[in-house]
């Protein structure tokens, strides 16, 4: 208990310092990605080999298209298969959440995942939106992000 009291205040100070967060194994902070912005920074960085569990709740919604939850909707129209290119994750949903680190190394994440981590930095989180279409985006995701390994 002590020891969950002390994690909690770790990372809230963190946030309140703007600065960056290492999670010990076991520690777990949550994320609040909007739908409208381009790219959410976690603020977490990950180091290679780690292993986290990660848990999406909530739904979002582009433009007309039904509500979804991170998992996002496949491209069922014409203008939306020829879209593709625009995402950073062409092959993924729309609106799937997903996930860079340090704006590089691209993975899907949807609705959940366990991941081992393939490069050391910083987590960045998004929808799978096309470039230039956030805009008309409504809703957010809170992302639960756990360290496991
Ligand atoms: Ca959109």
């Amino acid at each position: 208990m002590k020891k969950l009291i002390f994690s909690s205040l770790f990372w809230i100070s963190c946030f309140q310092l703007n600065a960056q967060i290492n999670l010990n194994v076991g520690d777990s902070v949550q994320i609040i990605v909007p739908a409208n912005i381009f790219i959410t920074p976690s603020k977490i960085t990950v180091a290679r080999n780690e292993v986290y569990d990660i848990k999406v709740y909530g739904e979002w919604v582009d433009a007309g298209f039904p509500a979804t939850d991170a998992n996002g909707f496949p491209p069922n129209k014409a203008f939306l298969m020829l879209g593709r290119i625009l995402k950073r994750m062409p092959l993924e949903n729309y609106m799937m959440l997903c996930a860079s680190i340090n704006k590089s190394h691209h993975f899907s994440i949807g609705t959940g995942i366990k991941k081992k981590m393939r490069k050391t930095g910083l987590l960045n989180l998004y929808p799978n939106d096309a470039k230039g279409f956030f805009e008309n985006n409504e809703g957010e995701m809170q992302v639960i992000i756990k360290r496991v390994e």
